[in-house]
């Protein structure tokens, strides 16, 4: 014990700091990379959960929408380069499920930094314990703000204004990133809804996060160049083999070898993660998922919602184009009067039921907000049967899983780009603990009215902790299954088949 303390004490940039700092500068470029792809799915970016057009702050788009058609949030949807983005195109799925993986090492390899950074000691150099700090850093401001650069021995091993920004950035920029994050999750937003309206709600959060990216950018452009302006060399030594006196004595070719060589290595797994990305979707969207699934379920899959929004939204996005079939344009010329909503599989009875029949049980009514997996929101009041109704009315087997909702959409109503699906129906496999939260409904209504053609007439799937993606609109079926591998791709719906979203949905 008695060496171990000697060493650190006099070591004053001990291994795990610059191991948790290169990860830290890793796992960084890849989140940053990521985010941009999930930002352009839907590239405006408002203080307004509507998201109305016109309404927004900021655009990362030319185009406007027009008014005297349909335009779905996917036609809003932007393609971005694989040099900027992470994959890149317009593999939004991807790049969620690699700004999630990134996220958690990102956060693993931080609390192993901050808690050594407390079980050591490390955090006095780190963390003001003095006022005079303030008028210390402006001191320094000014030297930088002439061009000049403070004398070495300002760095003890930081200078006041660097200590401050260091600070700054691991304890308010870091934690600022995550709440941001977390607000922005469907299942948190559904259970906690005060505290996404503490930061001015879903797109408020957004938002915020957004310009959390742009303070993290600055910081990365300032930090690295002052490295390389200010006292180069010896920066490096600190950040490569630490500033003990042994260190002292490593080669300077050797610690800049190893330097650049480090950064090229980032730069080397980022071009790999794109390539790589674009070219095995199916096979990352699985090995990324692996790690992620996991800790989304066990941390997220039970909360329920308690969402009781008052006020509508005035505007609402639309995804997907309704159905073209003969048989579903029959269906709304005769009010529906033929439809029957068949429920079958692993149940005692199997079900055929008529809008009446639907409209004679028991209605639930519910104000919710909407979170597209694109990053646009919507509030509006649903009304219909709770879904654990329609389960007690069949009987449901307890071998039964989930309930695949089959919809009378086609792919290319859907997602035109998915050319070898256009034919295949959409649907999505829910999982039973979802079916039975309480505000998990078949919708029959929006805002007082019966549900319009281009948000699911007449039956639409309604889970408020999940995204929007797995709330099939035009509902044609419920199947029981206690699987859904067999289905399609396999990968428990349209969404995942074709886009490589993640199979549950609560962030
Ligand atoms: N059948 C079908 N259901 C669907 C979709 C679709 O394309 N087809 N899009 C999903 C997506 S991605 C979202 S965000 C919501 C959008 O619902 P809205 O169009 O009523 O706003 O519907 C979901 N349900
Ligand atoms: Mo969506």
């Amino acid at each position: 014990m008695m060496g171990l303390h000697v060493v650190l004490a006099v070591s004053d940039f001990p291994l795990w700091i610059r191991v948790t700092h290169y990860l830290n500068l890793l796992f960084m470029f890849l989140l940053m990379r990521a985010g941009l792809q999930i930002l352009v799915a839907h590239p405006r970016l408002y203080w307004n959960s509507s998201c109305k057009p016109g309404s927004e702050w900021l655009t990362f788009t030319k185009a406007t929408v027009p008014t005297d058609r349909l335009y779905t949030a996917m036609d809003d949807e932007r393609s971005i380069s694989p040099w900027l983005a992470l994959p890149g195109k317009d593999a939004l799925g991807m790049g969620r499920h690699w700004h999630f993986f990134c996220a958690t090492f990102w956060m693993l390899s931080g609390l192993v930094y901050v808690v050594l950074l407390f079980a050591t000691g490390e955090w006095s150099r780190l963390i003001p314990t003095s006022w005079d700090i303030v008028p210390r850093a402006w001191h320094t401001a000014l030297i930088y703000g002439s061009f000049h650069i403070p004398p070495a021995s300002d760095f003890r091993p930081f200078d006041p204004l660097q200590q401050m920004a260091y600070a700054a950035i691991v304890f308010l920029l870091a934690p600022y990133q995550i709440i941001t994050a977390f607000a922005m999750s469907p299942a948190i937003e559904a259970r906690f809804p005060w505290f996404v309206k503490l930061l001015g709600g879903k797109q408020g959060a957004r938002s915020l996060h957004f310009i959390g990216l742009v303070l993290w950018v600055l910081f990365g452009v300032v930090h690295i160049t002052l490295v390389f302006v200010v006292h180069f060399q010896d920066n490096v030594r600190n950040i490569i083999v630490g500033n003990s006196p042994g260190a002292a004595h490593t080669n300077l070719t050797l610690v800049m070898v190893i330097f650049f060589g480090s950064f090229a290595v980032v730069v080397l797994i980022a071009a790999w993660a794109s390539w790589y990305t674009l070219g095995h979707r199916r096979q990352m969207q699985h090995v990324l998922g692996a790690v992620v699934d996991p800790i989304r379920m066990l941390s997220m899959q039970r909360l329920t919602t308690r969402q009781h929004y008052t006020k509508v939204s005035s505007y609402f996005w639309t995804n997907g184009y309704p159905p073209e079939t003969a048989e579903y344009k029959t269906l709304v010329a005769t009010n529906f009067a033929d439809y029957r909503l068949e429920v079958s599989g692993l149940v005692d009875t199997p079900l055929r039921l008529s809008l009446d029949d639907l409209r004679a049980m028991a209605q639930e009514s519910q104000t919710t907000l909407h979170n597209c997996i694109q990053g646009w929101s919507g509030i509006a009041a649903w009304t219909g049967v709770p879904v654990t109704a329609i389960l007690q009315r069949c009987g449901a087997s307890p071998r039964a899983k989930y309930l695949v909702f089959t919809s009378y959409q086609q792919g290319k109503q859907s997602f035109p780009q998915a050319t070898h699906a256009w034919e295949r129906p959409f649907y999505e496999a829910l999982p039973m603990g979802q079916a039975t939260h309480p505000q998990t409904i078949l919708a029959l209504e929006m805002n007082g009215e019966p549900l319009p053609v281009n948000h699911g007439a007449p039956v639409r799937l309604r889970v408020e902790t999940y995204l929007g993606y797995k709330m099939v609109k035009w509902v044609r079926s419920i199947e029981l299954v206690d699987e859904y591998t067999h289905l399609w791709d396999g990968q428990g719906g349209f969404r995942e088949d074709n886009q490589y979203y993640g199979t549950s949905a609560e962030i």
